[in-house]
């Protein structure tokens, strides 16, 4: 993580905006993972960027005192990446939904993993579009009935997970937002993870998913086995596989020492025997007297 400071508590996090969220949301539950993984960090918030697309999760900035960016639909991703690399000492979190991840953003995904970008993404998971109110997301469950697929969805799931694994994402991790020690134990990880960090939360959508209830993805919930070695990929790629079968392993999966992309990219500048600054600070200096 980029910038710490003294103490200051999970309310100090939070802003004047009360969320908007329909009693019972799982976004609730994250928002309240984040504040605290923050207090208990000592989070810098002027040094914080926290970056949306569109949808209800990515409303989250507006809740947060930290500086935030709500971009375009599926562009958190992008946008994030460029604040790292103008400026590699902000804390960037990037806060996403199925939908604006996995649909329109997916084409993002691979390269942020493979490229180790040193940010944090939450990806809030509730297998439904919840803003616009209940149509079909790439990670509802195949004969799922919504608006957009009155006679049950013909499609099969993509795994979130197996998407970044495959891509090479140097940590990946899943919980639950109905568990709040779970989910603020995964994001500090996250956040104290060199390199780039993928946390996907279940997050019931009460209001349009009336299948996967917050009571069902609990039935489907398994902590991660103790004897489960997160620095094998294949082992993970297992793990992610028996979502399948309607099991939710909740946990570590995957977590790996990697160059971050801001490291490399200070290596290739020093190759071509540009300024060691970050553009950034290069970009401030041109304004000293
Ligand atoms: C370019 C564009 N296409 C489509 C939309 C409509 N839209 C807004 S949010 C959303 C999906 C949100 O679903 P998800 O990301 O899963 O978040 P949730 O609301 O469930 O938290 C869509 C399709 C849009 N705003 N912009
Ligand atoms: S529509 Fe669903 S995702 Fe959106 S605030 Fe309501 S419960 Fe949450």
């Amino acid at each position: 993580m980029a910038s710490t400071v003294a103490a200051l508590k999970a309310n100090d996090y939070k802003s004047e905006i009360k969320p908007i969220w329909c009693p019972g949301c799982g976004h609730f539950g994250v928002l309240n993972g984040v504040t605290n993984t923050f207090a208990d960090l000592g989070v810098d918030y002027n040094n914080t960027v926290v970056v949306s697309g569109i949808g209800c999760s990515s409303r989250f900035p507006f809740f947060l005192n930290s500086y935030g960016v709500h971009t375009a639909h599926g562009r958190a991703l992008p946008v994030a990446t460029g604040v790292k690399l103008a400026n590699p000492s902000l804390n960037v979190l990037v806060v996403s939904g199925d939908g604006d991840c996995f649909s329109i953003g997916g084409g993002h995904v691979p390269h942020v993993a493979r490229k180790n970008i040193d940010i944090t993404c939450i990806m809030m998971n509730n297998r439904i579009y919840g803003l616009t109110k209940g149509q079909l997301s790439p990670t509802s469950t195949f004969g799922h009935v919504t608006n957009t697929s009155p006679y049950g969805s013909p499609d099969e799931p993509i795994n979130p997970l197996l998407y970044m694994l495959a891509y090479g994402a140097s940590f990946v991790a899943r919980g639950f937002s109905g568990n709040p020690k779970q989910v603020k134990s995964l994001i500090t990880a996250a956040m104290n993870h060199v390199g780039f960090s993928f946390v996907e939360i279940i997050s019931p959508c009460p209001t349009f998913n009336k299948i996967d209830t917050a009571d069902s993805f609990r039935d489907m919930m398994i902590d991660i086995p103790e004897s489960h070695d997160s620095t094998d990929r294949l082992k993970a790629i297992d793990l992610t596989i028996k979502e399948n079968d309607g099991e939710l392993y909740a946990g570590i999966y995957y977590q790996v020492e990697r160059t971050p992309y801001t490291e490399q990219l200070q290596n290739i500048k020093k190759k071509a025997g540009g300024q060691d600054k970050s553009d950034f600070e290069a970009i401030i200096d041109t304004f000293k007297p």
